[in-house]
């Protein structure tokens, strides 16, 4: 039997990692596409990489979202059955440094793909998959989000995302494209970019533990943020492609919780003992045995606008694609030390 293919957008990410991984077990062709970088950025995908020379189910192109011609090339040259947009300027702080950037990568870079999909009009019916976002939900007053409840962006990256959201409805609906929208609550895993909140927590409080950092840094402590494990989500992403219909969907693990206690999650797994002192920007952790400052609040990992509560209730994925989350918090974060420590030293 011939096998599928797969044209992934963002395969160096934490995603696309997970997801390639994912879909070669799955007997696919994958062809990751990584944009041009001075260093190697490839470390998420080392291990599946192969030689050039070796027939490789597992093949990297250059591209770039902000480039039409490239995505065109792409999408002609590897005759995909499926499409994974992953690729996006992801980090919502840094979208209010480059805005601009963010919108034209995480939303117009979406619409250059689905441009592709309906310009090449290829015999094959290529279905699309876009990297949705809780965050679209931004300052809802809602409990539990799910794909019903209105949008309210907070940011440019949150603003990016429901353009991208909104053009791959219009393209499905204006072009029969197959495309769906998955509309991901955060999720985490021991390959985690370094500078979002879990991964920064337990990288760092390791270090303090091991005396090789004094202190960490954090900004707003009482976000709550519903978290699962990417492992489990992208077979989820996966799935949305395997439908009669295309649709959108909501993944998440209907359970939240603050950055302070994750943290005092991770304090407790590390068996470190604190005192919480102080309010506000002057919030503190001590260190019980001797005394010492561990974390301190810093103005600067504030954000202009905070997205304060998310929550998802994935019950049509749970209903209509058969999908789970796996993994509990728990035994996220436990897999996540476990690996630091292991790449510690
Ligand atoms: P990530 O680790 O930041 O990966 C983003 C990927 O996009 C990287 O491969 C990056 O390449 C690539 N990229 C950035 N700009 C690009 C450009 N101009 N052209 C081509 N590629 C570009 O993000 P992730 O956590 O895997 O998330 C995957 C997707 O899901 C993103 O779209 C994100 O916005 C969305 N999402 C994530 C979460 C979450 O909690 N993780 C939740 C909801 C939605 P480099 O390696 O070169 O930087
Ligand atoms: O880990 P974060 O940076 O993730 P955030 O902003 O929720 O965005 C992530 O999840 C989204 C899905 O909802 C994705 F679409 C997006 O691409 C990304 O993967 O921050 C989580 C929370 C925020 O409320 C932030 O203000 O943690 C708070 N926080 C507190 N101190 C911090 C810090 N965040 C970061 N990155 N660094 C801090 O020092």
């Amino acid at each position: 039997m011939k096998k599928k293919i797969a044209l992934i957008f963002g395969v160096t990410g934490q995603d696309g990692a997970y997801l390639s991984k994912f879909l070669l077990k799955k007997k696919y062709k994958v062809y990751g596409v990584k944009r041009r970088s001075s260093i190697i950025n490839t470390q998420r995908v080392d291990d599946i990489y192969k030689d050039i020379n070796t027939k490789s189910d597992f093949v990297l192109c250059y591209g770039d979202l902000t480039d039409s011609s490239s995505i065109l090339q792409l999408v002609k040259k590897t005759n995909p059955d499926e499409i994974y947009n992953l690729a996006a300027q992801s980090h919502v702080q840094v979208s209010f440094e480059v805005p601009e950037y963010s919108a034209d990568v995480n939303g117009l870079g979406t619409l250059r793909i689905l441009e592709a999909i309906k310009n090449l009009n290829l015999k094959k019916k290529i279905k699309f998959y876009q990297a949705g976002t809780s965050e679209m939900f931004g300052r809802t007053k809602e409990k539990f989000q799910n794909e019903k409840t209105s949008f309210y962006p907070a940011s440019p990256y949150g603003v990016s995302k429901n353009f991208a959201h909104w053009i791959t409805v219009n393209y499905r609906e204006a072009y029969n494209i197959y495309a769906c929208n998955g509309i991901l609550f955060n999720h985490e895993s021991p390959i985690r970019g370094e500078t979002f909140v879990t991964k920064k927590i337990i990288q760092g409080l390791i270090k303090i533990k091991n005396g090789t950092q004094k202190k960490l840094f954090l900004g707003n402590l009482y976000s709550k943020r519903d978290w699962g494990h990417a492992r489990d989500y992208v077979e989820a992403m996966w799935k949305m492609l395997q439908q009669k219909k295309p649709d959108d969907y909501v993944i998440a693990t209907g359970k939240n919780m603050t950055i302070k206690e994750f943290v005092n999650k991770v304090l407790k797994k590390l068996n470190l003992k604190i005192r919480w002192i102080g309010r506000g920007i002057n919030e503190k952790a001590i260190n019980i045995e001797n005394k010492n400052v561990i974390i301190e609040c810093k103005k600067r990992y504030f954000r202009p606008v905070e997205v304060d509560y998310l929550r998802g209730n994935a019950n049509k994925a749970k209903r209509k694609l058969k999908w789970f989350p796996k993994t509990s918090i728990d035994k996220m974060i436990e897999e996540m030390i476990d690996y630091e420590l292991d790449n510690s030293l």
